[in-house]
């Protein structure tokens, strides 16, 4: 049965012996291995009664058998729906409620958080844990590793992946097998991957970097990965010898400088770095290239469009870029107020159409028509500018958004949150300068008259509600919130007061 997504990725490495993650105890999973596995889980998931179309949320720890539950969604036709295991019961609930999954899989130890979110959805519910034992491997082991293979057509859903959105309520960005099959193609194409790669892989796996940039690419390309849990620069440090490549938030890069064996003799046979999801500063990019001799390639894109530009493999990198559009991807910078399209050098709302661009937001179709254009492009809400030689440059955002460390915040979501704690009357929050995260969020209060705000209680309320990486890293109190003529918080004299709140 055709399958695109599955044809391309996957179906092509049953039966190999090629190695595909290398794990840091030492051991090999080969690409037929992976591919069994996964198969496994495509019949384990399908005898639960699921059909293609199904949602299947997944917030379990990143493992070999967590990857594999993708391939499975994808030759079962299920629509996989990873989620960030740092989200809280509360933020598991919407997205489960919002998706109608049919299937949570959480780790063994969310049971007891989870299992009511599952029934009060009518969701089936299994664990995997971050060795990838659970109910789910346990049922998986009771099928065989042949499964006939979904039929799927280029635009039938492959996931949903949920970015939050400007007003507090998360978005499900609805991604095709098409979506994700072309810009694998086109990545790597752009930066060369073949068989003889292996990359380095400590990036989550639950959002668009670590999952379709990098495991797609390494899927198409035929190469390996040393398939690391999350970040640790020794880790990074210790197998870097056996990688070629690497892919990477700014984080990992300024970890890396910040390590005295991170050297050029280290990284002399390797082959390239890539950075993207945060803005690189050009100092970092200078500095690594100072230590290295490399100059690490950036790249731009967003969950909605996968990867829209990056720098040149051959060709000048610049620094502080995020380099030209990719093949097939027409990249425009408009006016903000009429959508016309400015000439170069002129900054405006970064604009992409393409085979990348998602189909738009699962059951949302008035944010859809806002954000999607009828002639197909998609309004990214980040600011740009482009330079006579096509090059895009990242300058701003026209979303309220915060990036700590890679991961999105949008403000609203906290706002909302500190809005209800007693005593405070009204909030802000804005991203401040975070030399290990790029940016962080600050929860700016003003408190009722004659309140006296009890931050420690708040702080505690907030971590109860959201997931860690979001929670405010200082909170902090004054008389009232600057406003312009029309009333609407100046966030950016916000931003400038606390430029240095975590400088001190
Ligand atoms: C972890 N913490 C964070 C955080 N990550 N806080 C703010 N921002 C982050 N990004 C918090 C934890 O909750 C915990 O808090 C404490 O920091 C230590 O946790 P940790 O797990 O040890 O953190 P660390 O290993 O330092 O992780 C930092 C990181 C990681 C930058 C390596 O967040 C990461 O891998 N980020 C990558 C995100 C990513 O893949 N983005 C791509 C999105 S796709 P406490 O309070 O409990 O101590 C996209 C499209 C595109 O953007 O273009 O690619
Ligand atoms: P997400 O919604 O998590 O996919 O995040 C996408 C956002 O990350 C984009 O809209 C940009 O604001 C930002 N982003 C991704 N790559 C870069 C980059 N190289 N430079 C600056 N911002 C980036």
């Amino acid at each position: 049965m055709p399958n695109p997504l599955y044809d391309a990725l996957f179906a092509r490495h049953a039966d190999q012996d090629t190695p595909f993650l290398h794990l840091p105890d030492g051991s090999t999973m080969t690409h037929g291995q992976f591919i069994d596995t996964a198969s496994r889980y495509a019949n384990a998931l399908t005898s639960k009664g699921l059909a293609p179309g199904d949602r299947v949320a997944v917030q379990v720890g990143k493992s070999p058998d967590a990857l594999a539950l993708y391939a499975a969604c994808v030759q079962a036709g299920l629509v996989f729906l990873p989620l960030n295991p740092a989200y809280t019961p509360a933020e598991v609930e919407y997205f489960v409620f919002d998706a109608s999954a049919s299937l949570l899989i959480c780790d063994p130890g969310s049971i007891g958080d989870l299992v009511d979110v599952a029934a009060n959805n009518q969701a089936e519910l299994e664990t995997m844990d971050i060795t990838g034992r659970g109910t789910l491997r346990d049922l998986a082991a009771e099928h065989g590793h042949r499964f006939a293979t979904a039929e799927r057509t280029e635009n039938d859903l492959a996931a949903i992946l949920y970015t939050s959105g400007t007003t507090g309520r998360s978005k499900g960005a609805m991604l095709s097998q098409k979506n994700l099959l072309s810009n694998a193609e086109a990545l790597t194409k752009a930066w060369q991957f073949s068989k003889t790669d292996v990359l380095l892989h400590a990036l989550p796996i639950f959002h668009t970097h670590g999952l379709f940039v990098a495991t797609n690419v390494m899927l198409l390309s035929g190469g390996a990965m040393v398939f690391l849990p999350k970040l640790d620069a020794d880790q990074l440090i210790r197998f870097m010898p056996r990688a070629t490549t690497l892919m990477g938030v700014p984080t990992f890069y300024t970890r890396l400088l910040a390590h005295d064996d991170f050297t050029a003799c280290l990284t002399a046979h390797m082959r390239l770095f890539i950075s993207g999801s945060a803005p690189l500063l050009a100092d970092t990019h200078t500095e690594f290239e100072e230590r290295t001799g490399h100059r690490i390639l950036e790249r731009y894109g967003m969950t909605e469009t996968n990867m829209n530009t990056s720098n040149p493999y051959d060709g000048p990198r610049r620094a502080g870029t995020v380099g030209l559009p990719l093949p097939g991807i027409e990249v425009k910078v408009c006016d903000p107020e009429t959508g016309e399209t400015l000439p170069d050098g002129d900054i405006g709302v970064v604009e992409v159409r393409g085979p990348n661009v998602f189909q738009g937001y699962w059951r949302m179709p008035e944010k859809t028509a806002a954000e999607l254009r009828a002639d197909g492009f998609f309004i990214t809400g980040d600011l740009g500018v482009m330079d006579d030689q096509g090059y895009l440059s990242i300058v701003g955002r026209g979303k309220d958004l915060i990036i700590s460390g890679g991961y999105n915040i949008y403000p609203k979501e906290i706002e909302l949150l500190l809005d209800d704690q007693p005593g405070v009357m009204e909030s802000a929050v804005i991203g401040a300068p975070h030399a290990d995260l790029g940016e962080a969020p600050v929860g700016v209060l003003v408190a009722q008259p004659d309140a006296a705000l009890d931050i420690e209680a708040i702080n505690t309320a907030l971590a109860g509600k959201l997931a860690r990486f979001k929670c405010p890293r200082a909170l902090v109190v004054i008389d009232e919130l600057p406003r312009n003529a029309m009333g609407k918080v100046q966030k950016n004299l916000l931003r400038a007061q606390y430029a240095d709140v975590f400088a001190l």
